[in-house]
């Protein structure tokens, strides 16, 4: 019998490159999507086939409940939520009723379904915040700036809380700043890489930005789904920093970016007021020890290979949406 894993949000970023690995390791991948009035599998298209997709909302805990009873999966990730922290300001109530809320309704729905089920919880390196310790570990006390990162603390609590009062698998990953090339553009790497392609093939002048000087540690996001992964194949649920070990300015991310095509970033960035946030992050950089040492994980992509990646990706892209 093959395991089936459930996955809500597998039409983002991080919901593609788990579904891809999990069916490298012989899962049954079940995706949770929501309804929209336009399809957008963009980044599951290749893999469509090869998955079963069903209709559900983690602001629907009826939904979550059939789903369950339906496909009887051995695990469910949950990566859904509304990911991007600018919005957070702008749709806080929203914010926390996906992000944070959302997350009791998955666990709650799995303890009347089958309190077996593991789960996982994408929580964030967002809750350090204003950074009470440099570099952050599991144990480094959480201080968000943000809505967004207040919600994430809630839903790592409320996952801690069902492990310990219910005896539940319930495993939080505490992931770092993870990017590739199937990044949403309204992340800070994705914009820059897609303004650099831009850029370089004549299609852009310039790339408005908000604080350069923010610093964080950025890793490829096909490896930090095989760490989700492995926190489901321990023996008992934990808590684990997934990250690099290193950190990085947005200034150094656009030097590199432009400099990979031969151009200055001098010559195109120009700061914008309108991409400052009210709080910000200014430092993450974990210390992925007890992942690397418990889970065996280990990250491939260098920074420099991420950066370098998601520019040549970007390039590709344009040149044939264009016809270049
Ligand atoms: P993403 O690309 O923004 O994807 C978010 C996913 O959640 C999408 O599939 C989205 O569906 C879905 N979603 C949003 N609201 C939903 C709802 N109410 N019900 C069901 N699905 C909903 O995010 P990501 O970068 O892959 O990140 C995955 C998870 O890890 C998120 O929880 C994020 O907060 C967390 N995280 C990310 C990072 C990172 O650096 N990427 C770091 C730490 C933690 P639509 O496609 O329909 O919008
Ligand atoms: O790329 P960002 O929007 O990512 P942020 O805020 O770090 O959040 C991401 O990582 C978290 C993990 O730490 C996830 F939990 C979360 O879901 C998301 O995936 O911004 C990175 C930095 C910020 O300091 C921001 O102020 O880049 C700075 N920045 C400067 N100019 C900008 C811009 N960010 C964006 N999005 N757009 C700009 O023009």
């Amino acid at each position: 019998m093959k395991k089936v894993a459930l996955i809500t949000g597998i039409t983002g970023q991080d919901g593609s490159y788990l579904a891809e690995h999990l069916l490298k390791q012989g899962y049954t991948v079940v995706g949770m999507i929501r309804r929209t009035s336009t399809v957008n599998f963009e980044r599951i298209k290749h893999i469509q086939d090869e998955i079963e997709l069903v209709s559900g909302d983690l602001l629907d805990e009826v939904s979550l409940i059939n789903i369950l009873q339906t496909y009887r999966p051995a695990e469910v990730y949950n990566l859904a939520a509304q990911s991007f922290v600018q919005t957070s300001w702008s749709q806080p109530v929203f914010t926390g009723e996906v992000t944070g809320l959302g997350v009791t309704r998955m666990l709650d729905a799995i303890r009347s379904v089958d309190p077996a089920i593991r789960f996982y919880q994408a929580s964030s390196s967002e809750m350090f915040g204003k950074v009470q310790e440099v570099p952050q570990r599991e144990s480094t006390p959480f201080y968000p700036r943000s809505p967004y990162g207040v919600a994430k603390v809630y839903g790592h609590w409320i996952t801690v809380n069902y492990r310990e009062s219910y005896n539940m698998f319930a495993t939080s990953g505490i992931l770092f700043n993870h990017e590739s090339p199937r990044r949403g553009r309204e992340f800070v790497t994705r914009k820059i890489t897609d303004a650099v392609a831009r850029i370089k093939l004549g299609l852009a002048q310039e790339l408005r930005l908000g604080n350069l000087e923010a610093q964080r540690d950025w890793g490829f996001a096909g490896d930090y789904v095989r760490a989700m992964h492995l926190m489901l194949q321990q023996s008992e649920p934990d808590d684990y920093v997934v990250a690099t070990g290193e950190t990085h300015s947005v200034r150094r991310f656009c030097e590199i970016a432009f400099g990979h095509v031969g151009l200055s970033y001098e010559d195109y960035v120009v700061q914008d007021e309108r991409f400052m946030r009210p709080a910000e992050v200014d430092l993450l950089i974990g210390d992925p020890a007890k992942a690397i040492s418990t889970l065996g994980w280990q990250p491939e992509v260098s920074f420099e290979q991420l950066v370098t990646m998601m520019v040549e990706a970007d390039i590709a892209l344009l040149k044939d949406e264009h016809r270049l």
